[in-house]
């Protein structure tokens, strides 16, 4: 097979911050008030990558004190000012892809060919789509004003793209952020802020506090704070709203999923199996919108399930920094025993569990194979549960109506995919699906321009797009002559 990638410079760089990571703020490292740290594991070999902060209210103080005094002029500087920063950071990211590709690959367990074909390139674009709407914010929304301070909390599935989709926005319209990691993989933030300060951005505009749970809801708490966004899940965006309810911060969550795929007799069903590889096995389904259930009318039921286990069957299981894979690791061994115990309780219940035999997986780190459920009852846990791996449960349909039924019975409503050649069904279709992104004959695609969120138990607010840009501006209407009530 090809040769893995070199991984010397990320080696490089990890050994210059042998002693441990500091939280990056006020555009400089600084050790933990208390002088806690934990270890970063790369999940793929379970070797230790990094020492790194964890962050206590004393940091979160600190960290939000450097981010409100470098919003004001952060804000004077003007749209046109800031996207000029965008750009730079476009640029940066775009100068060190190979670098960020190869280190988000080892801490997250993910293959390189995703880090570097999707995540990082994704990144990228988000800045340059930002920068844009920058440099239009005084003459589009000339009566909106920024909230702020933002706190903003991700998760470790795609660590650099969702601090993309947080500070991008964020950033361009003259808020300034703290900006707190999963604790799985807090690597690219630091090493983004550590380039992003030598790009030229001003001190303080983001500062990143690592740490677990407990940084998150000490930030959560600080009243400096005008913002919460947060990606994660659902008991914890749930904890989020009561924590900051009747405080006046604004908030936008990304929760969970549990997206319906669904193919119809007159799809093209060699795409279709396709589509769901890329809906469920990418990313080790570590995705939120990912397409975890699917739904298959009955008359090409036996036919595409055939397939789909043929092609499983050639999926390669294999560590991040193997080019030739299709699947890498899951992100933590406590992850990994929650996709385990799931499937148990699917069997329990009666579910059918297939995985090829063909697959093997690396004997070292955290690995599932591809796994395909079938008898699954609608009720039923694997039918409900979010497992967040890369499970897939298939149940059938006979007619539209209970394709859309089947489709919206969930607590989630994040994402759906329909597969037709009638176009005229799938757009009929899509409006009756509850949830926030439809992909016609496609699947998890992802674009800086489009509005992407949830209802219903996968949250709210969006990121991308004008919707976006809406979520970090508040309205302020003015006026330079003053109101007179007419006589
Ligand atoms: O998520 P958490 P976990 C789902 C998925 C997964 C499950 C558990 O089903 O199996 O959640 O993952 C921070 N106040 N998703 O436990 O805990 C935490 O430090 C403030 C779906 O890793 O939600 C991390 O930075 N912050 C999801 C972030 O929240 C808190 C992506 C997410 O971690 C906090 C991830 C608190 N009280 C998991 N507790 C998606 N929709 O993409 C934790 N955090």
């Amino acid at each position: 097979g090809p040769a893995p990638e070199a991984d010397q410079p990320v080696r490089e760089w990890l050994a210059r911050h042998g002693e441990g990571f500091g939280h990056f703020i006020g555009g400089a490292w600084r050790a933990p008030a208390a002088g806690t740290f934990f270890d970063v594991i790369a999940p793929a070999t379970g070797e230790t990558l990094a020492r790194v902060a964890q962050g206590d209210a004393a940091d979160v103080e600190a960290a939000v004190a450097a981010a409100r005094a470098a919003q004001p002029a952060w804000h004077a500087l003007g749209g046109p000012g800031r996207a000029r920063h965008l750009y730079a950071l476009a640029r940066m990211v775009q100068r060190h892809s190979r670098l960020f590709a190869v280190l988000e690959a080892l801490d997250n367990g993910k293959p390189i060919r995703e880090t570097r074909d999707i995540d990082v390139p994704l990144v990228a674009r988000h800045f340059l789509h930002h920068a844009g709407w920058a440099q239009l914010q005084e003459s589009e929304f000339s009566e909106w004003a920024p909230l702020g301070v933002i706190g903003q909390i991700v998760p470790w599935n795609f660590p650099l793209l969702m601090l993309a989709w947080k500070i991008a926005p964020a950033i361009a319209l003259g808020n300034c952020v703290v900006l707190k990691p999963a604790e799985y993989t807090p690597l690219t933030a630091l090493l983004f802020a550590e380039l992003a300060q030598r790009a030229g951005l001003p001190d303080g505009v983001l500062n990143i506090l690592t740490g677990d749970g407990r940084t998150g809801a000490a930030l959560v708490d600080h009243r400096g704070v005008d913002k919460i966004a947060f990606t994660g899940s659902t008991e914890v965006g749930r904890q989020i709203r009561a924590a900051t309810a009747g405080s006046g911060k604004s908030l936008t969550l990304e929760l969970g999923g549990k997206s319906p795929f669904i193919v119809f007799d007159d799809a093209d069903l060699d795409s279709a199996v396709e589509g769901v590889v890329d809906a469920i096995w990418f990313n080790q389904g570590q995705v939120c919108c990912a397409g975890s259930r699917l739904l298959v009318q009955e008359g090409v039921e036996a036919q595409f399930i055939e397939k789909l286990k043929r092609r499983m069957a050639t999926l390669r299981v294999g560590h991040s920094l193997d080019k030739g894979i299709d699947m890498a690791a899951i992100v933590d061994p406590v992850q990994l025993a929650r996709i385990e115990s799931l499937v148990e309780t699917g069997r329990a219940e009666g579910c059918t569990i297939w995985q090829p035999r063909e697959v093997a997986l690396p004997e070292r780190g955290s690995f599932y194979p591809p796994t395909l459920v079938t008898d699954v009852a609608p009720a039923s846990t694997l039918a409900q549960e979010e497992i967040f791996g890369p499970v897939l449960a298939a149940m059938s349909f006979r007619t539209p109506e209970e394709a859309v039924a089947l489709a919206n019975n969930t607590r989630y409503g994040l994402a759906a995919s329909i597969w037709s050649e009638t176009i005229g069904r799938a757009l009929d279709i899509a409006p009756r699906l509850a949830c926030g992104v439809v992909w016609v004959n496609a699947t998890n695609l992802f674009d800086a321009a489009v509005g992407f969120g949830g209802y219903r138990e996968s949250g709210y607010g969006r990121e991308g797009g004008r919707e976006g840009v809406y979520e970090y501006l508040k309205p302020q209407a003015w006026s330079k002559l003053p109101l007179r009530t007419p006589r």
